[in-house]
């Protein structure tokens, strides 16, 4: 869907199997205009298939049923096999001459998730929000997030094309950009979800046939990424994004979680996702500022901590844009 400012065909995407030779340069524009850029050409079908076969197992009895962090993993060759899908060196070579100026590293939580967000109609504030949300309550955070030294980002390896069960994630191109400016047409999306999420609390009825038309999408500027199984999506903190919806049609037929906020999906068409973060000391710093203050949340800092020694343990080869000394040694702590 494109509206008057639509950008969607400028986002890059970095096909690791015919790099450009200027793809830094075209990686780094899209991500600080539009919020993110994608890479592709990482994964055969087969290598797909093979992965979600295992993960359907895996999920059968995995309690909780949404997230498994490879961490956690008890079965050392499916945990390195996990770890091998974040620590793909293809897609750390290209974060890594993309980030070369900066002191960004590859941070966990490493994860997979399964069925995440698909609804439109039932997701608590709509499904729209930015990662940074909590961030934005504290000054200092405030401060750190509307700095362009500021990089702080998600990493989601799309295990499924996006298609009528939804599959992807829906974006708002140009949000991340929102706090250098007054007041932008990308505010003009903020507007339209505070719209939005009223609406569905006080005129549900209204909202829920409102939200299936095409016509806030296209006020929000917000785009589907068409990715395809394999794609990789990095973007912003700062980004205004959901999982992408299924189509009313399917939605209907759907049973959704509101604890777990996942949906019944069909097995063949099961929504797997990999995440993972990354970051510079600036953008971590508040991170950690948000995380932190979190009630019953004041031992992350201690579980990226393991993450880096459980990646020690395993015997997958550490891509140098995996900087874990300072996790190792305890001097991550001294940023806080
Ligand atoms: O990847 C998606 O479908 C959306 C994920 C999301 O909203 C999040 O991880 O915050």
């Amino acid at each position: 869907m494109r509206n008057f400012f639509s950008t969607k065909n400028k986002i890059f995407s970095c096909d690791v199997s015919n790099l450009p030779d200027n793809f830094k340069e075209l990686a780094i524009d899209s991500y600080n205009n539009y919020g993110l850029f994608y890479i592709t050409g990482l994964y055969s079908q087969s290598e797909i298939e093979i992965l979600r076969n295992e993960l359907n197992l895996i999920f059968e009895v995995s309690e909780p049923t949404r997230t498994i962090t490879i961490q956690n993993i008890v079965d050392k060759d499916l945990k390195n096999k996990f770890y091998n899908v974040v620590m793909n060196p293809l897609m750390l070579d290209v974060l890594n001459s993309t980030f070369s100026n900066s002191d960004v590293s590859l941070s966990p939580p490493y994860e997979v998730v399964k069925n995440y967000l698909p609804h439109s109609t039932d997701t608590i504030g709509t499904g729209w929000h930015r990662d940074c949300g909590g961030q934005l309550g504290i000054d200092e955070c405030r401060k750190h997030l509307s700095s362009k030294e500021f990089i702080f980002g998600k990493i989601g390896i799309y295990l499924q094309d996006n298609s009528d069960y939804g599959g992807a994630i829906d974006i708002i191109p140009g949000s991340n950009r929102d706090y250098f400016r007054l007041l932008k047409s990308y505010q003009f999306s903020k507007f339209y979800i505070v719209l939005l999420s009223l609406l569905q609390i006080k005129i549900s009825p209204l909202y829920k046939i409102i939200v299936k038309t095409k016509v806030v999408k296209y006020l929000m500027g917000a785009i589907t990424t068409n990715i395809k199984a394999g794609d990789v999506v990095v973007f912003d903190y700062r980004l205004w994004h959901k999982g992408t919806t299924a189509s009313p049609a399917i939605e209907k037929g759907l049973i959704y979680n509101h604890k777990t906020l996942q949906a019944n999906l069909p097995k063949e068409k099961t929504k797997y996702v990999f995440y993972c973060q990354f970051g510079n000391s600036l953008g971590t710093k508040s991170y950690f500022l948000d995380r932190l203050n979190r009630k019953g949340n004041s031992t992350e800092i201690d579980s990226w901590i393991d993450e880096a020694a459980s990646l020690e343990r395993s015997e997958i080869d550490i891509h140098e844009f995996v900087k874990r000394d300072s996790l190792l040694d305890g001097t991550f702590k001294d940023l806080f």
